[in-house]
């Protein structure tokens, strides 16, 4: 393992590869060689792209790779949950990716399918970044379906998030789920060829309206042709960020460049007003806690007869035994280690 963590330094797609499956089935070799890359990592600038099933991230994620391939940057692209079950359109934008994108050594595809607790896919989707960052690729592009709680766990790795809509789905406000608009850093109305693009974007713009006060004034201000004026003005405030909202046709790379430039834009405004430092710490501080109690989980349940668990949800399930009640049994068994469940005096 120390050999390929060598190689995989030494830049051997082979050895990242290898690396990569290794931790994403978490072997304790994989730790090892964890422990030995971290010093290598916080290099990368990394890019989250989530949004609903079949708005087109895949596609963005491939016109995204060759646009920074122009500019000669390395590209690491990991796909999480490629088997989204209403379009399919992810395994078919991965074969395009592939295509398109194969045979260059500045790019590397990593497709993650989705398989146990969502912890254990946050947590994979974590080392596995931070593998292709010790790798060394400039950019890591992370896709990951936005249809729940595992987009917002995912993009505590993102220094940009941008967020994908698509003409349809974006006029119904119900369809873009609040807690998705919050860790937007640019918002991309995608399939802009399709008709209904540009109310998908007025309802994105009211949204934002809503909840940003700063951003209220100056949609006040420029209200028109928003797109150019905001990436150009989000720095008349240094502490403030407001996310900007594109137009892109993924399929035929319009707005592309502009999508870049708006990247460029936040990842300017990140290092230069500090905010980096404080999202760093706060990640690995997150990432932290959540080790820990996965880690505590484990261990307890270890010493817990499965048994007892089962004896302890019958009885709740019985209404005998409150949960918290419970919890507080369970923890009791650490200081006096067999388990008495007891009941609730009715
Ligand atoms: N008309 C049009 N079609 C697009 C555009 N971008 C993507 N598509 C098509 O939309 C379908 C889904 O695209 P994907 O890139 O796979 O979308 P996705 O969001 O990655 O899909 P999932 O990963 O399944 O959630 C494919 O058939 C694409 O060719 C676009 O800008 N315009
Ligand atoms: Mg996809």
């Amino acid at each position: 393992m120390s050999d390929l963590v060598t190689s995989l330094l030494a830049g051997s797609r082979r050895a990242l590869a290898r690396m990569l499956t290794q931790v994403e089935n978490a072997t304790p070799e994989a730790q090892q060689a964890l422990e030995k890359l971290f010093p290598h990592t916080g290099n990368a600038w990394i890019i989250g792209v989530t949004g609903a099933p079949g708005t087109g991230k895949s596609s963005l994620v491939n016109a995204l790779a060759k646009a920074y391939r122009a500019q000669g940057k390395t590209v690491g692209i990991v796909a999480v949950d490629p088997t989204s079950p209403f379009s399919g359109g992810a395994i078919l934008g991965d074969r395009i990716r592939m295509v398109e994108l194969s045979g260059d050594a500045g790019v590397f595809i990593r497709s993650m399918a989705t398989r146990g607790s969502l912890g254990g896919v946050a947590r994979a989707t974590r080392d596995v970044v931070r593998v292709m960052d010790a790798a060394g690729f400039d950019i890591i592009l992370v896709e990951t379906v936005g249809a729940g709680q595992s987009e917002v766990d995912i993009v505590r790795t993102a220094h940009t998030t941008v967020v994908v809509e698509a003409p349809g789905l974006g006029d119904d406000v119900q369809a873009i789920k609040a807690g998705i608009l919050e860790i937007a850093d640019v918002l991309v109305v995608n399939k802009a060829d399709r008709p209904g693009a540009n109310q998908t974007v007025r309802a994105l713009r009211a949204m934002l309206e809503l909840g940003h006060p700063a951003a209220r004034e100056q949609f006040a201000r420029h209200h028109g042709r928003l797109i150019e004026i905001e990436v150009q003005n989000n720095h008349q405030d240094e502490s403030l960020w407001i996310p900007p909202v594109l137009q892109t046709t993924a399929t035929n790379n319009t707005g592309i460049s502009e999508l870049v430039l708006a990247i460029e834009s936040h990842r300017q405004f990140v290092i230069e007003s500090g905010t980096i430092t404080a999202l760093q710490k706060q990640y690995l501080e997150l990432e932290l806690y959540e080790r820990l109690q996965q880690a505590l989980m484990q261990r307890f349940l270890q010493t817990m007869p499965k048994t007892a668990l089962a004896d302890m949800i019958n009885h709740i399930e019985a209404r005998q035994l409150d949960p918290q009640r419970a919890v507080n049994q369970l923890l009791a068994t650490l200081d006096q280690p067999s388990l008495n469940i007891q009941a609730n005096e009715s």
